[in-house]
């Protein structure tokens, strides 16, 4: 693939409604949709660094620079096969896993059209339709978390997962657990806690829960252990993951039992499915995790999921769930069994609005190089 353009878009979009998590309150999205063009093709990717560094140390304008300065003058005007080569090339770029991906994922899409090939068969996909579920940010209360938590289910969703923080955790989840006893239930604490605050967390053990997600730091893969052996619920690992390495490393430490993947957070859709090949060679389940993604890394997430290892649901909604307006023509919906259809065309199988891309774009740079 002859790179010939690429286009950073810096956009900004407002939530349908906020999120709020463990490292903070957000009403709207900051993302990177990256545009390259090679021989007469458009190839789309999604940069999920958002505004502040809360969930990573990557935001908004640290991949827009590691982008402009440097990822994407390592292809401009010249020859890449593929994801592995793509990689190769900007190997000597120290971390910013999340501009990696994006650019990455556009590559992705770029092969997708060159071959007539769905991103989920370039991937390895086996499925047509994935099951998700639906994440819950924290609300006021325990009662106003249950009620939120009854409209996903009336929209058909059959897991949720919910976040806490120290404080708004064990009663949280019980109040949820009381209420909906037979449904699929996780949460999810984002580096929250200590060694020493997760023993507040013992009671969730009772509560049957699917997993309980990242309770402590990111760089702390030998007191998740720790943590993991005072639980019979399996402790699961997202911001702790970073590549494949990463995932035998916590495995072999036994510091969880499941793994959330991104791919954003792993640098691409390449090392997201090495995570995957090594988990399922190892019968360690897996499911997709979401970054409040817009049509675009929607599509690709959807693509991943449909991998054979992801068996648990992974955290992609609807696209209602979060934009009242998409950048991209399609829309998913949710099926009546809390799955999605995973996109068939070419490529990521989505096509841009380029009327809502100019809504949500503040600025915008074509590279030189
Ligand atoms: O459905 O896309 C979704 C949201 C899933 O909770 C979710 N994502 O910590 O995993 C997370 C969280 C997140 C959202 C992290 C945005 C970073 C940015």
């Amino acid at each position: 693939m002859h790179i010939d353009r690429i286009v950073l878009h810096h956009l900004r979009m407002p939530l349908v409604a906020p999120f709020e998590t463990s490292f903070g309150r957000s009403v709207e999205r900051e993302g990177l949709l990256i545009v390259v063009q090679s021989e007469g093709l458009a190839g789309y990717g999604e940069c999920v660094a958002d505004h502040d560094p809360g969930y990573a140390y990557e935001t908004s304008q640290t991949a827009w620079h590691v982008l402009r300065d440097f990822l994407a003058p390592a292809i401009l005007g010249r020859t890449v096969a593929d994801a592995a080569d793509f990689q190769r090339r900007v190997a000597r770029v120290r971390g910013h896993p999340m501009a990696k991906a994006g650019l990455e994922m556009a590559l992705w899409d770029l092969q997708g059209k060159r071959e007539g090939r769905s991103l989920a068969a370039l991937l390895g996909g086996v499925r047509d339709r994935v099951d998700v579920g639906v994440s819950v940010g924290l609300q006021e209360s325990p009662a106003a978390l249950v009620e939120r938590v009854g409209r996903y289910l009336e929209d058909g969703y059959r897991r949720a997962k919910i976040k806490i923080k120290p404080g708004r955790d064990v009663a949280d989840a019980a109040a949820v657990r009381r209420a909906y006893p037979d449904l699929r239930l996780q949460v999810d604490a984002n580096s929250a806690y200590t060694l020493e605050t997760a023993a507040a967390l013992q009671p969730l053990d009772e509560l049957g829960l699917l997993l309980i997600e990242q309770p402590l730091s990111e760089d702390d893969l030998w007191d998740h252990r720790l943590i993991q052996e005072r639980f019979r619920t399996p402790i699961c690992l997202d911001e702790s993951i970073l590549s494949a390495r990463h995932a035998r490393q916590a495995l072999e430490m036994q510091s969880c039992r499941v793994i959330n993947i991104k791919a954003g957070r792993v640098g691409g859709l390449r090392e997201a499915v090495a995570v995957h090949d090594l988990c399922r060679a190892r019968g360690i389940p897996v499911w997709c995790g979401g970054m409040l993604e817009t049509g675009v890394g929607r599509a690709s997430n959807l693509a991943l999921a449909s991998l054979p290892g992801f068996t648990l649901p992974g955290d992609i909604s609807a696209s209602d769930r979060y934009y009242t307006e998409d950048i991209t023509q399609e829309r998913f919906t949710l099926n009546p069994d809390s799955t999605i259809d995973v996109p068939a065309a070419a490529g990521l199988g989505v096509t841009l609005d380029p009327a809502a891309v100019e809504r949500y774009t503040i600025s915008r740079e074509e590279v030189t190089g």
